[in-house]
């Protein structure tokens, strides 16, 4: 198996830490996007990545899909709960971080542009995406600690809703870090983030300023 990656895409960060959270090996391939001869449009008609090319050539997109796929592929350390209403409590926090992910991506995108041609209404409305994420995301952490549920996201067990929101919160640091005060603002959120950064597969896909 084969996967087309970008270094600083959240959503292909997510996969590889399911990957290496559950052992699978699999082949990364570091794509440009912007390259003419970008592989990716070949496996995936939307041009995005991740993309996991599997060892009979059939592709599998987008990122929600290969992670179950990839957690379905072995019994060890499931990343999905089996129960389906933990499964749905995993799969809306994973909803929210990656939601917040496409809003800092369309304002990376639209800074990229030159000022004059930037949409300041545009930026203002998925940046309150982006805080009121955080916010939603902070305080239903809090929840967790209150009832003595622990520092994961859902039912006090690590799973695919801790991944997806330390990959956004990565990905907020590196666009937004200048701007946005985890510490400070979302405490939750920043504790998360430390206990993630103690695990091998997170240390080992940090984004690349
Ligand atoms: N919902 C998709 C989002 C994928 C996505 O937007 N990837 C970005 C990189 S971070 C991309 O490939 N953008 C290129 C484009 O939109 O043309 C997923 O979860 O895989």
């Amino acid at each position: 198996m084969k996967l087309l990656y970008t270094i600083n895409s959240p959503y292909a960060r997510k996969v590889r830490i399911v990957a290496a959270e559950k052992h699978i090996e699999i082949t990364l391939e570091e794509v440009v996007l912007a390259a003419p001869d970008c592989p990716v449009k070949l496996y995936n008609p939307l041009g995005k990545v991740p993309v996991l090319i599997l060892d009979d050539g059939d592709s599998l997109y987008d990122s929600r899909v290969i992670v179950e796929y990839l957690d379905n592929r072995t019994p060890l350390a499931h990343l999905l709960p089996l129960d389906s209403s933990a499964k749905i409590k995993v799969r809306r926090w994973e909803a929210l971080a990656d939601g917040v992910c496409d809003a800092a991506v369309a304002v990376m995108l639209e800074q990229r542009k030159a000022e004059s041609m930037q949409d300041a209404s545009f930026i203002a409305r998925h940046m309150g995406k982006v805080s009121r994420g955080l916010q939603v995301l902070n305080d239903d952490l809090a929840k967790n600690i209150e009832t003595g549920k622990s520092k994961w996201c859902v039912n006090g067990a690590f799973s695919l809703a801790d991944i997806a929101v330390g990959c956004m919160l990565g990905y907020v640091n590196l666009r937004f870090g200048a701007v946005v005060n985890l510490v400070h603002d979302y405490p939750n959120l920043a504790a998360l983030q430390t206990a993630l950064l103690k695990r091998q597969s997170f240390i080992d896909s940090l984004p690349v300023a």
